[in-house]
């Protein structure tokens, strides 16, 4: 059991849902960790009046005013690096970051993303296991790499499909989900019980199979 209490930053882009999840997980001692500093790239983000409610610090860094990728990511990390965090969390943000930002938090990042990883990377997960009548739909946290929804996954859930869904219906039964499992594991990281080597997820020391904990 790691004792210190680690310093959490979370990177958002709109509701803001898992954002409140995580800070809530740390206010009940779930997670052993606290939330120093929320970051949108969206200033209407419903996840900054998250933050405040919380009082927790904000700030809102908009990718359109900046040049080019790097120079956005640049900025972004000076943000996260004023705050001195352990951990970054990805909770539904929505821009592509660098291989050089991903370098210097390599093993700190986590990611939600909204499929049942490695199916579906990218945008639009629900419609497409919709269109593909996928009979069940999920969510995965995964370690960041420089790959797109690439890196190794930790831990997932999984939900029904049913015949008369909308991608809206699909999105709130995996929201719930993300939820559970998304302060589970960032208490995980925060606990080193799992890493990031060799492009691979170790809990406790073991290799995860491809598709994380607890999976058949
Ligand atoms: N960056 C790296 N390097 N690796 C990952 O695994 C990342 C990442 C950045 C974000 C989240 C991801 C998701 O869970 C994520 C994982 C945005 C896009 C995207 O296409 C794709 C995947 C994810 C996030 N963004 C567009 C872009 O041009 C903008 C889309 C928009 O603004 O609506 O950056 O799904
Ligand atoms: C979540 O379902 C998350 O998995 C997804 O967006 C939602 C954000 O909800 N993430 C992505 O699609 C990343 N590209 P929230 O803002 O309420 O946490």
């Amino acid at each position: 059991m790691v004792s210190s209490q680690k310093r959490i930053v979370i990177l958002v882009s709109g509701n803001g849902s898992n954002a409140q999840a995580i800070i809530d997980a740390c206010a009940k001692k779930a997670i052993n960790g606290s939330v120093v500093k929320l970051i949108s790239n969206v200033q209407s983000a419903h996840a900054l009046t998250i933050a405040a409610k919380s009082n927790i610090p904000s700030t809102c860094i908009d990718h359109k005013t900046f040049q080019d990728r790097d120079s956005f990511d640049m900025s972004l990390a000076q943000a996260i690096d004023a705050a001195q965090p352990d951990i970054i969390v990805l909770a539904g943000f929505m821009r592509i970051l660098s291989h050089a930002f991903v370098a210097k938090y390599l093993g700190k990042l986590l990611n939600i993303h909204p499929s049942l990883l490695p199916k579906y990377t990218g945008l639009g997960t629900h419609q497409r296991a919709i269109d593909n009548e996928d009979s069940e739909h999920g969510t995965s946290v995964h370690f960041v790499t420089p790959e797109l929804d690439g890196g190794p996954v930790v831990l997932q859930a999984k939900v029904p499909v049913f015949e008369d869904d909308t991608a809206d219906d699909l999105a709130l039964r995996v929201l719930v989900q993300e939820h559970k499992i998304y302060p589970l594991v960032v208490n995980w990281l925060c606990n080193e019980r799992i890493a990031l080597s060799n492009k691979k997820a170790f809990f406790d020391g073991q290799e995860l199979p491809e598709c994380g904990y607890a999976s058949d």
